[in-house]
């Protein structure tokens, strides 16, 4: 495959077999045409946002190439939620697998199911801290390094990271 995009994604899990469900998701996109995973991040233990009540969440990022448009991708995340076993609670509530495309180049898209760049991105720990494994030279519309990003989000949530391998 020869790919001719770039992509970023967040991988998230705070139901059952966390890490076993972010290494399935993993496996399943590496599988899947027109996508290859060039680089993941290790995996961090993180306090759930949004809705505090529920489980600590596992997050990691991954750089994909890839030959699909931003809405086939998506639909290629959405296919991995469900072969993993994703079903829907409620909105910020605990999921076993969550997949979002974070960055696709430097296309922006806004549409009611499609928001990119991830309209989240540059406000949550969960997702930055794993980003920066992948994408450090990574800078906000502003300018902003992804370092002084991460810096204006103390206390991060972060409890701990792991290696994947
Ligand atoms: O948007 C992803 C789902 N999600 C998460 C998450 O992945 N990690 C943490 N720490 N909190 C979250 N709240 C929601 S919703």
């Amino acid at each position: 495959m020869t790919a001719s995009h770039v992509a970023y994604l967040g991988l998230g899990s705070n139901l059952g077999d966390r890490l076993g469900q972010i290494r399935r998701a993993l496996t399943f996109l590496a599988d899947a045409p027109g996508i290859s995973v060039e680089a993941v991040s290790r995996v961090y233990e993180t306090e759930p946002w949004g809705y505090a009540e529920q489980p600590a969440f596992l997050n990691a990022a991954a750089r994909i190439g890839t030959t699909l448009g931003p809405l086939q991708l998506l639909l290629a995340l959405k296919c991995a939620e469900r072969q993993v076993g994703r079903e829907r609670t409620f909105r910020w509530g605990p999921r076993a697998i969550d997949l979002d495309l974070l960055i696709y180049d430097d296309v922006r898209v806004d549409r009611r199911g499609l928001k990119v760049p991830h309209p989240g991105l540059t406000e949550r720990a969960f997702v930055l801290v794993p980003l920066r494994d992948v994408y450090p030279d990574f800078r906000d519309s502003g300018g902003a390094t992804i370092d002084e990003l991460i810096a204006r989000l103390q206390p991060s949530g972060i409890r701990g990271a792991y290696s994947l391998s």
